[in-house]
């Protein structure tokens, strides 16, 4: 089976996974895709040296050693990771950032301790309303940036993970061994990497990484004053044709992936006349809150000529993938059915 990634950049290391590897509902350690902003470690850190501050808005301060982290109650929740910049060099207007296709995104079963445990351990102050989380590793850059993100007391407590196993290994250092931050079907940057410190705050983190980028924001506007990305949009990707495959006429096998962020994938469909009539595909494998869902259909073909394949998520509630996807500067939430149309030619 195919293990190249496709690099977009080599320091920082960024690569996407190849399209094969997506098509089964975990993704292997080895192919998960790599986005960093600053240096990967270049070994493991010593157990012995590493520790978890937690302080600011809480009663206690802690220091937390990896043995204590891994006597707490362990959680294992399946989660889908998705780079927010993900699918940008599909969007139709440019945007700047990695040029990202499909495979910025993967599946895992993480364990971990719930970070609400941690917190109350800690205590919360009456002012506390975000939780801002820091990463050890070595910035890039001639501004020593750290990489430092928060997120809202409400998520923290609800559904975010310290999670230091994946796929029933520990962390692989390129994802964040001994500790990351989990915040379940919310983007990757809100999933900080090699942790070590945790400060619980009154109000979001200022910083680069909160707010000159992971936010939606329109030419002309001030970053600061666009959203933070937050939850994973839903969205469906075809892993199978290849787009501009060339095939026989007959039975096809379309394969895909559909997910929904903090909601539930209820229906796929797939078009394969530009988007006039739509079928429904059927689900392959497990179905678990966060997780994506692998979607089959079986396209019966006998006319040759060029064909655009769509697939279109609907979620739980009803709510329907858009056609198109919302252009922005940094182009984020590339969720669009147009934007991830393939091309086959029967021949
Ligand atoms: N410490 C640290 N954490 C980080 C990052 C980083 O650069 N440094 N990148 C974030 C981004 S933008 C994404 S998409 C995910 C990617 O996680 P992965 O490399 O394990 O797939 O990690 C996030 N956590
Ligand atoms: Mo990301």
């Amino acid at each position: 089976m195919k293990k190249k990634m496709r690099v977009m950049s080599e320091k920082p290391l960024n690569a996407e996974t190849p399209v094969e590897r997506l098509r089964s509902w975990i993704t292997g350690n080895e192919v998960f895709f790599d986005r960093n902003q600053g240096q990967i470690p270049e070994e493991p850190v010593d157990l012995r040296d590493w520790k978890l501050v937690v302080e600011g808005e809480v009663d206690t301060a802690l220091t937390i050693d990896f043995d204590e982290i891994c006597r707490m109650p362990k959680a294992i929740v399946s989660n889908t990771l998705e780079c927010s910049g993900n699918g940008r060099s599909l969007l139709q207007e440019k945007s700047r950032g990695n040029p990202w296709t499909i495979g910025g995104v993967g599946n895992a079963v993480w364990a971990g301790v719930w970070l609400r445990d941690v917190l109350n351990r800690a205590g919360l102050t009456e002012r506390a309303r975000h939780v801002a989380f820091e990463g050890f590793e070595k910035s890039l850059g001639s501004a020593q940036i750290r990489f430092i993100r928060s997120i809202p007391l409400q998520k923290a407590m609800e559904s975010t993970l310290l999670a230091y196993e994946m796929n029933g290994e520990f962390l692989p250092v390129k994802h964040g061994f001994p500790l990351r931050a989990l915040a379940l079907g919310w983007t990757g940057a809100n999933c900080v990497k090699w942790l070590s410190r945790i400060t619980v705050l009154e109000k979001p983190y200022e910083g680069f990484f909160m707010d000159k980028v992971y936010r939606v924001f329109q030419k002309g506007q001030d970053s600061k004053t666009g959203e933070i990305v937050a939850e994973i949009g839903l969205k469906s990707i075809i892993t199978q044709p290849r787009n501009d495959e060339a095939l026989p006429p007959g039975s096809i096998a379309v394969l895909g992936a559909a997910y929904a962020g903090e909601g539930s994938v209820a229906a796929v469909e797939v078009s394969v006349d530009g988007g006039n009539s739509w079928k429904e595909a059927s689900f392959l494998g497990p179905h678990e809150p966060f997780a994506w869902r692998q979607w089959q259909y079986i396209w019966e073909v006998e006319e040759r000529g060029d064909y655009s394949v769509m697939a279109r998520a609907t979620d739980a509630d009803g709510n329907r993938q858009p056609m198109q996807a919302q252009w922005n500067v940094l182009g984020y939430g590339n969720n669009g059915v147009r934007e991830h149309a393939i091309t086959v030619t029967i021949e």
